[in-house]
């Protein structure tokens, strides 16, 4: 999973109901309603009290972080609130102040905990079902498609997961080839393309850390790409020429994370 810096945080657009929107046209639906849906969650959810806590361990705290997840989940209904101590202390102020779920991230794991119901959101695994059932909806829930798959890390089987209970056709394309044989032993329904550029796919979920790995030659003007990986993973062009991307940097993993434990 790649680690988001300060210019990536500053990149997000802070008005989230442009990003709602955007996910209405995409995919008809807006950001707390793919997340519920990922997670087969009723809306609304019960208001709840949500602390984010800045972790200052490793490469230490992104500027901007934890502020950005709260407002994501002030947008999402929640009432949300940033402590001002941090690590240990902050988790304190969590409990002083009744929060009922607390989202915190360390250099390698971003994690949404339910303090009352003793349950936890991972966001490598909340955000793949979020941009597959993202993807889903674009789709008009197809249940014929057929998804390219990039990618058999943590975002991509949460994907496949996802995809297959719903009885969707998947491909995987996995430059590992010992991962992508693990996966398919996990989930045996699923195909491996030896080489996925060889024809065209219109769905594509990108769940790969590569930049640019989508080119034009990739995408038909009927081509929806979900693509949470960061950098995004389709070339500029290519970009141009689809019919849909669905892309963002935080936004649906969040909404999806607070789903999961609501
Ligand atoms: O509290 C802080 O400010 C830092 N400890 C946050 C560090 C977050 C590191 N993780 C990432 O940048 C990404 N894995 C987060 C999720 C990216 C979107 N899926």
């Amino acid at each position: 999973m790649t680690r988001l810096v300060k210019k990536d945080i500053e990149s997000i657009d802070s008005n989230l109901n442009h990003l709602d929107q955007r996910l209405r046209e995409s995919t008809g639906h807006s950001l707390l309603e793919i997340g519920a849906f990922a997670m087969s969650k009723e809306l609304p959810l019960r208001q709840t009290k949500v602390a984010v806590v800045p972790i200052t361990t490793g490469l230490g705290i992104i500027d901007g972080f934890s502020e950005k997840v709260k407002e994501i989940l002030i947008h999402l209904g929640t009432d949300a609130f940033t402590t001002t101590k941090t690590d240990i202390g902050g988790i304190q102020e969590a409990f002083d102040h009744q929060a009922a779920i607390v989202f915190m991230a360390d250099d390698d794991v971003f994690s949404a905990f339910h303090l009352h119901k003793r349950s936890y959101s991972d966001n490598g695994a909340a955000t793949g079902r979020g941009f597959a059932a993202a993807l889903y909806l674009a789709a008009e829930q197809n249940a014929a498609m057929e998804v390219l798959v990039l990618g058999a890390g943590p975002v991509g089987q949460a994907a496949i997961e996802f995809l297959l209970e719903k009885n969707v056709q998947i491909v995987l394309a996995e430059c590992d080839k010992p991962k992508a044989a693990q996966c398919q032993k996990k989930y045996p329904e699923i195909k491996l393309a030896d080489d996925w550029a060889a024809r065209h796919y219109q769905y594509i979920l990108d769940a790969t850390p590569a930049a640019n790995l989508i080119k034009t030659k990739n995408v038909t003007d009927e081509t929806i790409i979900s693509a949470p990986g960061v950098p995004l993973g389709v070339a500029a062009e290519a970009a141009e020429n689809a019919d849909r991307i669905i892309h963002n940097l935080l936004e649906l993993g969040v909404a999806t994370m607070l789903c999961a434990v609501s």
